[in-house]
């Protein structure tokens, strides 16, 4: 086990919070394919660590913007299973009470969550504006927002980033590098193999990380914040990892070779920490199979729930939309 400041508690914290993630999506993805869902779905397999060590190392006062393969920040951060089932099945109690059937506007600010804006790193400015507002106000806060490998060569990145260190602001982003843009390969998008030198143009720290090792991710993002925190300014995190299905449920990701697909299915961050648990000795198998019986449970009930759920009237159609009253 790796040094750093986590309880055995903690640990099995963040396997509990990286199973949640693993089991809704399971769940999401098989009523998809039953034609139980409404909107458009985005798997996270393979994502989880990062989602979850990452939010792990924030306090609730923090904000943080994820991404479309962020499910596990927005379950840890609060936004419960029930009311995302609600969103994707677009309920009236669903985070974004029917609007969107899908992760996009998914925030809840009284839990310092931004919402989903694209997936295109839209994100990134309104995050750091959120840094910059701790710093107005003489808060300690960090904002910390995730954007895609596809995204990272997109102006408003580069912009942001910029931006970000001429302020020095308490900013952390983290590049999800899942090695595919939808159907594009890295290489047919970027030259460089590595995103986190593009930091070394902004003269701030770009620092790389094992995404599938949910403690690596954890202790990478804590330093970042540290780092903030103490007005030192932005960190660029680049969190390698695969996207392990298709872009989104429709997509089957034929282009994908599939000895790529095996090789990191090796690395799944769910199993491999599993494994690394128990050999560690932080837990039995008695005690997993509790977390997974407390994970199907909890899963069950939300799909139930929302299932049973009401779609929104009609007559409220017009509010919480740019265009509404
Ligand atoms: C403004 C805008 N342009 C295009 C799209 C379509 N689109 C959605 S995701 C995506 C690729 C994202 O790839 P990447 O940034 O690597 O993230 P990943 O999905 O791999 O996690 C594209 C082109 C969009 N949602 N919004
Ligand atoms: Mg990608």
């Amino acid at each position: 086990m790796e040094k750093n400041d986590l309880t055995n508690d903690q640990r099995l914290e963040l396997y509990y919070w990286m199973l949640l993630t693993r089991v809704f999506d399971e769940t999401m993805v098989t009523m998809w394919k039953q034609g139980r869902g409404v909107g458009g779905t985005f798997s996270q397999r393979g994502h989880e660590a990062i989602s979850v060590g990452a939010a792990f190392a924030l306090t609730p006062d923090d904000v943080i913007a994820p991404m479309h393969r962020d499910l596990g920040a927005y379950l840890l951060r609060g936004i419960t299973p029930q009311r995302i089932f609600g969103n994707l099945l677009g309920r009236a109690n669903g985070v974004t009470g029917g609007r969107d059937a899908n992760l996009h506007g998914m925030g809840d600010m009284t839990l310092n969550v931004i919402g989903f804006i694209s997936h295109l790193p839209h994100s990134l400015p309104v995050a750091l504006g959120a840094a910059m507002s701790f710093v107005h106000r003489g808060e300690p806060h960090v904002a910390l927002t995730f954007t895609g490998d596809g995204a990272s060569s997109a102006g408003l990145f580069h912009e942001t980033l910029n931006m970000a260190a001429v302020w020095n602001a308490p900013f952390i982003l983290i590049v999800e590098n899942n090695q595919y843009a939808y159907s594009t390969p890295l290489h047919q998008q970027m030259k460089s193999p590595e995103i986190a030198t593009r930091a070394a143009a902004y003269g701030i720290p770009g620092v790389t990380v094992d995404g599938n090792d949910v403690e690596a991710v954890y202790a990478i993002v804590q330093e970042a914040v540290k780092r903030a925190r103490s007005g030192e300014g932005p960190t660029l995190i680049e969190a390698k990892t695969m996207r392990m299905l298709g872009h989104a449920i429709h997509d089957g990701a034929e282009y994908v070779p599939r000895e790529l697909l095996a090789e990191w299915e090796l690395r799944d961050p769910v199993k491999r920490y599993r494994e690394r648990l128990l050999e560690a000795g932080v837990a039995d198998e008695t005690e997993m199979a509790e977390i997974a019986q407390r994970v199907e449970v909890e899963i069950a009930d939300a799909v139930a729930f929302a299932e049973a759920s009401p779609l929104p009237d009609p007559a409220t159609v017009t509010q919480g939309v740019y265009a509404g009253e």
